[in-house]
């Protein structure tokens, strides 16, 4: 893929440089006050997770500390983050969200 786009208007040439979006992981960290099945309902309602998917990566928290949940531009990831945190923080668990470049 062609890193520059060029430009033609009249003798002037243009260049811009056509940068892929930076992508970032987002990721559930454990703790040891949530519910596992409130965990597993935040991956499927903010995921798009199936039940056995949302499981699995659940008890990969539960088990290793944290799981990457999604990889995502910018933007996303940060809605992401918000929204599960906020989700959280309404239902009264500590259930921590996070996000790092991939
Ligand atoms: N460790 C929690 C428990 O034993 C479950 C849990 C899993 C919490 C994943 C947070 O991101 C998490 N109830």
């Amino acid at each position: 893929m062609s890193q520059f786009e060029h430009e033609h208007q009249g003798d002037v040439e243009e260049r811009h440089e056509l940068k892929p979006p930076s992508m970032y992981k987002v990721i559930l960290n454990n703790d040891d006050y949530t519910p596992m099945d409130f965990v597993i309902e935040v991956l499927m309602k903010f995921f798009k997770m199936d039940q056995e998917r949302a499981t699995d990566t659940m008890l990969a928290v539960h088990y290793q500390g944290r799981a990457v949940c999604g990889v995502f531009s910018a933007e996303i990831a940060e809605t992401k983050v918000v929204q599960v945190n906020q989700y959280a923080r309404e239902n009264q668990h500590p259930l921590l969200c996070t996000m790092e470049q991939a």
